[in-house]
Protein backbone atom coordinates (compact mmCIF):
# COMPACT_ATOMS: atom_id res chain seq x y z
CA UNK A 1 0.00 0.00 0.00
CA UNK A 2 1.47 3.29 -0.79
CA UNK A 3 2.22 6.13 1.84
CA UNK A 4 -0.81 8.43 3.02
CA UNK A 5 0.47 12.09 2.28
CA UNK A 6 -1.41 13.38 5.02
CA UNK A 7 0.16 11.10 7.82
CA UNK A 8 3.05 13.06 8.96
CA UNK A 9 4.08 10.20 11.33
CA UNK A 10 4.06 11.25 14.46
CA UNK A 11 5.48 9.10 17.36
CA UNK A 12 4.17 11.54 20.59
CA UNK A 13 -0.22 11.66 20.21
CA UNK A 14 -1.06 13.15 23.56
CA UNK A 15 -4.51 11.38 23.79
CA UNK A 16 -5.47 8.41 26.57
CA UNK A 17 -5.00 5.01 25.42
CA UNK A 18 -8.17 4.09 24.10
CA UNK A 19 -9.65 7.59 23.19
CA UNK A 20 -12.22 7.81 20.34
CA UNK A 21 -10.08 10.52 19.00
CA UNK A 22 -7.94 7.38 17.67
CA UNK A 23 -10.21 6.42 15.54
CA UNK A 24 -11.51 9.61 13.93
CA UNK A 25 -7.47 10.43 13.20
CA UNK A 26 -8.04 7.45 11.18
CA UNK A 27 -11.20 8.08 9.46
CA UNK A 28 -9.72 11.77 8.54
CA UNK A 29 -6.82 10.69 6.99
CA UNK A 30 -8.17 7.91 4.66
CA UNK A 31 -11.13 10.46 3.81
CA UNK A 32 -8.46 13.22 2.64
CA UNK A 33 -6.34 10.61 0.76
CA UNK A 34 -9.53 8.78 -0.97
CA UNK A 35 -11.15 12.22 -2.02
CA UNK A 36 -7.52 12.92 -3.57
CA UNK A 37 -7.10 16.20 -1.86
CA UNK A 38 -4.44 18.24 -2.17
CA UNK A 39 -2.71 18.75 1.15
CA UNK A 40 -0.98 22.26 -0.52
CA UNK A 41 -4.02 23.38 -0.55
CA UNK A 42 -5.85 21.99 2.52
CA UNK A 43 -6.30 23.77 5.51
CA UNK A 44 -7.59 21.87 8.71
CA UNK A 45 -8.58 24.81 11.45
CA UNK A 46 -9.61 23.53 15.49
CA UNK A 47 -9.79 25.99 18.86
CA UNK A 48 -8.69 24.18 22.09
CA UNK A 49 -9.30 20.96 23.33
CA UNK A 50 -8.66 17.15 22.97
CA UNK A 51 -10.09 17.25 19.82
CA UNK A 52 -8.79 20.01 18.66
CA UNK A 53 -5.00 18.77 18.46
CA UNK A 54 -6.32 16.81 15.90
CA UNK A 55 -5.17 19.31 12.99
CA UNK A 56 -1.76 18.69 14.55
CA UNK A 57 -1.31 15.41 13.93
CA UNK A 58 -2.27 15.77 10.08
CA UNK A 59 0.19 16.58 7.31
CA UNK A 60 -1.95 19.37 5.58
CA UNK A 61 -1.98 23.04 6.69
CA UNK A 62 -3.35 24.09 10.22
CA UNK A 63 -4.69 26.78 12.18
CA UNK A 64 -4.96 26.25 15.78
CA UNK A 65 -6.45 28.96 17.48
CA UNK A 66 -8.58 30.26 20.68
CA UNK A 67 -10.78 28.17 22.52
CA UNK A 68 -14.39 28.37 20.73
CA UNK A 69 -12.57 30.40 18.39
CA UNK A 70 -12.43 27.91 15.15
CA UNK A 71 -14.96 28.39 12.63
CA UNK A 72 -14.24 32.66 12.36
CA UNK A 73 -10.87 32.18 10.96
CA UNK A 74 -11.70 28.74 8.76
CA UNK A 75 -14.45 31.60 6.94
CA UNK A 76 -11.98 33.89 6.91
CA UNK A 77 -9.40 31.46 5.20
CA UNK A 78 -11.81 30.25 2.47
CA UNK A 79 -12.82 33.88 1.68
CA UNK A 80 -9.57 35.04 1.54
CA UNK A 81 -8.86 31.89 -1.23
CA UNK A 82 -12.00 30.19 -2.01
CA UNK A 83 -9.82 27.56 -3.96
CA UNK A 84 -8.66 26.06 -0.61
CA UNK A 85 -10.36 22.60 1.38
CA UNK A 86 -11.36 24.13 4.64
CA UNK A 87 -12.20 21.41 7.31
CA UNK A 88 -12.63 22.45 10.97
CA UNK A 89 -11.94 19.55 13.68
CA UNK A 90 -12.93 20.55 17.17
CA UNK A 91 -14.98 19.53 20.46
CA UNK A 92 -18.60 19.60 21.38
CA UNK A 93 -17.38 22.00 24.20
CA UNK A 94 -14.88 24.04 21.34
CA UNK A 95 -18.01 24.30 18.96
CA UNK A 96 -21.15 24.52 21.00
CA UNK A 97 -20.07 25.96 24.28
CA UNK A 98 -17.39 28.51 23.90
CA UNK A 99 -17.90 28.65 20.37
CA UNK A 100 -21.69 28.35 20.29
CA UNK A 101 -22.10 31.93 19.30
CA UNK A 102 -19.73 30.98 16.24
CA UNK A 103 -21.92 27.81 15.04
CA UNK A 104 -24.82 29.64 14.66
CA UNK A 105 -23.40 32.79 12.22
CA UNK A 106 -21.54 29.83 10.43
CA UNK A 107 -24.59 28.41 9.53
CA UNK A 108 -26.15 31.57 8.85
CA UNK A 109 -23.13 32.69 6.50
CA UNK A 110 -22.71 29.63 4.97
CA UNK A 111 -18.78 29.36 3.91
CA UNK A 112 -18.33 26.11 1.78
CA UNK A 113 -16.29 24.81 5.06
CA UNK A 114 -17.13 21.34 6.80
CA UNK A 115 -17.01 21.06 10.56
CA UNK A 116 -16.20 17.80 12.21
CA UNK A 117 -17.40 18.11 15.61
CA UNK A 118 -16.30 15.38 17.97
CA UNK A 119 -18.97 15.24 20.71
CA UNK A 120 -17.64 12.74 23.62
CA UNK A 121 -20.32 14.83 25.85
CA UNK A 122 -17.89 15.90 27.89
CA UNK A 123 -14.71 18.32 28.88
CA UNK A 124 -11.94 16.22 28.17
CA UNK A 125 -8.76 18.34 27.96
CA UNK A 126 -9.84 20.14 31.65
CA UNK A 127 -10.42 16.33 33.18
CA UNK A 128 -14.39 15.97 33.12
CA UNK A 129 -16.77 19.08 33.39
CA UNK A 130 -20.00 19.31 32.10
CA UNK A 131 -20.15 20.23 27.75
CA UNK A 132 -22.82 21.43 26.26
CA UNK A 133 -23.83 18.03 25.44
CA UNK A 134 -23.77 16.42 28.70
CA UNK A 135 -26.76 14.02 29.58
CA UNK A 136 -28.71 15.62 32.14
CA UNK A 137 -28.21 13.83 35.47
CA UNK A 138 -24.53 12.83 35.15
CA UNK A 139 -21.84 13.64 37.80
CA UNK A 140 -18.93 15.47 37.03
CA UNK A 141 -16.68 16.57 39.34
CA UNK A 142 -17.82 20.05 38.79
CA UNK A 143 -21.40 18.88 39.02
CA UNK A 144 -21.21 16.88 41.94
CA UNK A 145 -24.93 16.53 42.23
CA UNK A 146 -25.79 15.72 38.35
CA UNK A 147 -26.31 18.37 35.63
CA UNK A 148 -29.75 19.51 35.75
CA UNK A 149 -29.55 21.00 32.64
CA UNK A 150 -31.04 19.60 29.04
CA UNK A 151 -28.59 19.21 26.60
CA UNK A 152 -27.90 20.87 23.29
CA UNK A 153 -29.12 19.41 20.49
CA UNK A 154 -26.68 20.69 18.00
CA UNK A 155 -28.40 19.12 15.04
CA UNK A 156 -31.94 20.61 16.35
CA UNK A 157 -30.45 23.87 16.03
CA UNK A 158 -28.51 23.79 12.89
CA UNK A 159 -31.91 22.24 10.93
CA UNK A 160 -34.24 25.15 12.72
CA UNK A 161 -32.00 27.42 11.16
CA UNK A 162 -31.39 25.91 8.09
CA UNK A 163 -28.10 24.59 8.00
CA UNK A 164 -27.20 23.31 4.19
CA UNK A 165 -25.65 19.95 5.61
CA UNK A 166 -26.24 18.13 9.00
CA UNK A 167 -25.22 14.97 9.68
CA UNK A 168 -24.02 12.53 13.10
CA UNK A 169 -22.36 9.83 12.81
CA UNK A 170 -20.28 7.39 15.74
CA UNK A 171 -16.69 7.28 15.63
CA UNK A 172 -16.80 3.57 16.23
CA UNK A 173 -18.40 2.75 13.06
CA UNK A 174 -15.35 3.60 11.15
CA UNK A 175 -16.74 3.21 7.30
CA UNK A 176 -20.09 4.63 7.45
CA UNK A 177 -18.35 7.98 9.31
CA UNK A 178 -15.85 8.37 6.79
CA UNK A 179 -18.37 8.18 3.67
CA UNK A 180 -20.69 10.77 5.51
CA UNK A 181 -17.78 13.45 6.11
CA UNK A 182 -16.66 12.47 2.42
CA UNK A 183 -19.85 13.81 1.70
CA UNK A 184 -19.70 16.17 3.72
CA UNK A 185 -16.67 17.78 2.45
CA UNK A 186 -18.09 16.77 -0.87
CA UNK A 187 -21.13 18.95 -0.35
CA UNK A 188 -20.93 23.30 -1.18
CA UNK A 189 -21.64 25.31 1.77
CA UNK A 190 -21.90 25.12 5.34
CA UNK A 191 -21.63 21.45 6.92
CA UNK A 192 -21.78 19.80 10.13
CA UNK A 193 -20.85 16.33 11.19
CA UNK A 194 -21.08 15.99 14.52
CA UNK A 195 -19.22 13.07 15.65
CA UNK A 196 -20.64 10.81 18.87
CA UNK A 197 -16.80 10.01 20.33
CA UNK A 198 -16.12 8.58 23.77
CA UNK A 199 -13.71 9.83 26.18
CA UNK A 200 -12.40 6.70 28.17
CA UNK A 201 -10.67 8.88 30.58
CA UNK A 202 -13.62 10.86 31.86
CA UNK A 203 -17.33 9.94 30.07
CA UNK A 204 -18.13 6.77 32.01
CA UNK A 205 -21.85 6.76 31.07
CA UNK A 206 -21.68 7.62 27.12
CA UNK A 207 -19.17 4.19 26.82
CA UNK A 208 -19.10 2.12 23.06
CA UNK A 209 -21.41 -0.23 23.92
CA UNK A 210 -24.02 3.17 25.34
CA UNK A 211 -23.62 4.48 21.55
CA UNK A 212 -24.13 1.22 20.10
CA UNK A 213 -27.46 0.71 21.80
CA UNK A 214 -28.48 4.58 22.00
CA UNK A 215 -28.10 4.90 18.00
CA UNK A 216 -29.32 3.78 14.41
CA UNK A 217 -29.05 4.42 11.28
CA UNK A 218 -31.76 6.81 9.18
CA UNK A 219 -32.76 4.34 6.16
CA UNK A 220 -32.88 4.83 2.46
CA UNK A 221 -37.04 6.37 3.33
CA UNK A 222 -35.96 9.40 4.58
CA UNK A 223 -35.66 12.10 2.72
CA UNK A 224 -32.68 14.77 3.24
CA UNK A 225 -34.58 17.72 1.36
CA UNK A 226 -37.40 17.26 3.47
CA UNK A 227 -36.37 20.30 6.55
CA UNK A 228 -39.16 19.10 8.99
CA UNK A 229 -38.85 15.32 8.54
CA UNK A 230 -35.08 16.38 9.33
CA UNK A 231 -36.02 18.27 12.71
CA UNK A 232 -38.50 15.42 13.90
CA UNK A 233 -35.41 12.84 13.44
CA UNK A 234 -33.34 15.32 15.21
CA UNK A 235 -35.10 15.64 18.02
CA UNK A 236 -35.81 11.78 19.20
CA UNK A 237 -34.63 11.01 22.34
CA UNK A 238 -34.60 7.32 23.16
CA UNK A 239 -32.25 6.32 20.29
CA UNK A 240 -30.47 8.62 18.61
CA UNK A 241 -30.57 8.50 14.62
CA UNK A 242 -27.16 8.65 12.59
CA UNK A 243 -26.68 9.37 8.86
CA UNK A 244 -27.18 12.50 6.56
CA UNK A 245 -30.06 14.27 8.38
CA UNK A 246 -30.66 17.44 5.81
CA UNK A 247 -28.94 18.26 2.87
CA UNK A 248 -29.74 21.68 0.46
CA UNK A 249 -27.86 21.66 -2.40
CA UNK A 250 -28.21 25.01 -3.63
CA UNK A 251 -27.95 27.72 -0.95
CA UNK A 252 -25.51 30.70 -1.93
CA UNK A 253 -22.20 30.44 -0.62
CA UNK A 254 -20.49 33.51 2.05
CA UNK A 255 -17.42 33.54 -0.56
CA UNK A 256 -19.30 34.15 -3.63
CA UNK A 257 -22.04 36.06 -2.06
CA UNK A 258 -19.08 38.80 -1.45
CA UNK A 259 -19.63 41.69 -3.76
CA UNK A 260 -15.39 41.86 -4.61
CA UNK A 261 -15.80 38.55 -5.78
CA UNK A 262 -18.84 39.40 -8.57
CA UNK A 263 -17.04 41.01 -10.87
CA UNK A 264 -13.10 39.17 -10.37
CA UNK A 265 -12.80 35.48 -9.47
CA UNK A 266 -9.44 35.64 -8.47
CA UNK A 267 -8.75 35.06 -4.97
CA UNK A 268 -8.21 37.80 -2.56
CA UNK A 269 -4.55 36.70 -1.77
CA UNK A 270 -3.70 37.22 -5.06
CA UNK A 271 -4.71 40.12 -6.18
CA UNK A 272 -2.18 43.19 -5.64
CA UNK A 273 -2.69 46.16 -3.22
CA UNK A 274 -4.49 48.86 -4.90
CA UNK A 275 -2.54 51.80 -3.12
CA UNK A 276 -3.72 54.59 -4.86
CA UNK A 277 -7.13 53.88 -4.00
CA UNK A 278 -6.35 53.38 -0.45
CA UNK A 279 -4.86 56.51 0.56
CA UNK A 280 -7.74 58.30 -1.69
CA UNK A 281 -10.02 56.49 0.96
CA UNK A 282 -8.15 57.29 3.93
CA UNK A 283 -7.13 60.93 2.57
CA UNK A 284 -11.50 61.23 2.20
CA UNK A 285 -11.95 59.91 6.19
CA UNK A 286 -9.60 62.37 7.33
CA UNK A 287 -11.22 65.06 5.83
C1 LIG B 1 -12.08 31.02 26.73
C2 LIG B 1 -11.60 29.76 27.38
N1 LIG B 1 -12.38 29.15 28.27
C3 LIG B 1 -11.99 27.99 28.84
C4 LIG B 1 -10.78 27.44 28.51
C5 LIG B 1 -10.34 26.15 29.16
N2 LIG B 1 -10.60 25.02 28.30
C6 LIG B 1 -9.66 24.54 27.44
S1 LIG B 1 -10.17 23.19 26.61
C7 LIG B 1 -11.67 23.23 27.38
C8 LIG B 1 -12.74 22.21 27.12
C9 LIG B 1 -12.52 21.38 25.92
O1 LIG B 1 -13.63 20.55 25.74
P1 LIG B 1 -14.09 20.12 24.31
O2 LIG B 1 -14.10 21.27 23.39
O3 LIG B 1 -15.36 19.38 24.44
O4 LIG B 1 -12.91 19.20 23.78
P2 LIG B 1 -12.27 17.84 24.34
O5 LIG B 1 -11.10 18.25 25.19
O6 LIG B 1 -13.31 17.11 25.10
O7 LIG B 1 -11.87 17.15 23.09
C10 LIG B 1 -11.78 24.30 28.27
C11 LIG B 1 -12.96 24.59 29.10
C12 LIG B 1 -9.98 28.10 27.55
N3 LIG B 1 -8.82 27.60 27.13
N4 LIG B 1 -10.41 29.26 27.00
S1 LIG C 1 -9.39 12.84 28.31
FE1 LIG C 1 -10.93 11.80 27.06
S2 LIG C 1 -11.02 12.97 25.16
FE2 LIG C 1 -9.11 13.51 26.20
S3 LIG C 1 -7.57 12.17 25.32
FE3 LIG C 1 -8.33 11.20 27.20
S4 LIG C 1 -9.98 9.85 26.50
FE4 LIG C 1 -9.57 11.30 24.86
Amino acid sequence: MSENIFDPHVKDIAWCPGCGNFPIRKIMLEMLEELELDPVNTVMVSGIGQAAKSPQYIQANYFNGLHGRALPPATAMKAANPELTVIVESGDGDMYGEGGNHFLHAIRRNPDITAVVHNNMIYGLTKGQASPTTSKGMKTPVQINGVFLEPFNPLAAAIALDASFVARANALDQDKTKEIIKKAVQHKGFALVDVFQICVSFNKVNTAKWFKEHTYYLDEQHDTSDRSAAFSRAIEQDKLPLGIFYEQKNKPVFEESFPLYQKDKSPLFQRTLNKEALEKIAAEKTE
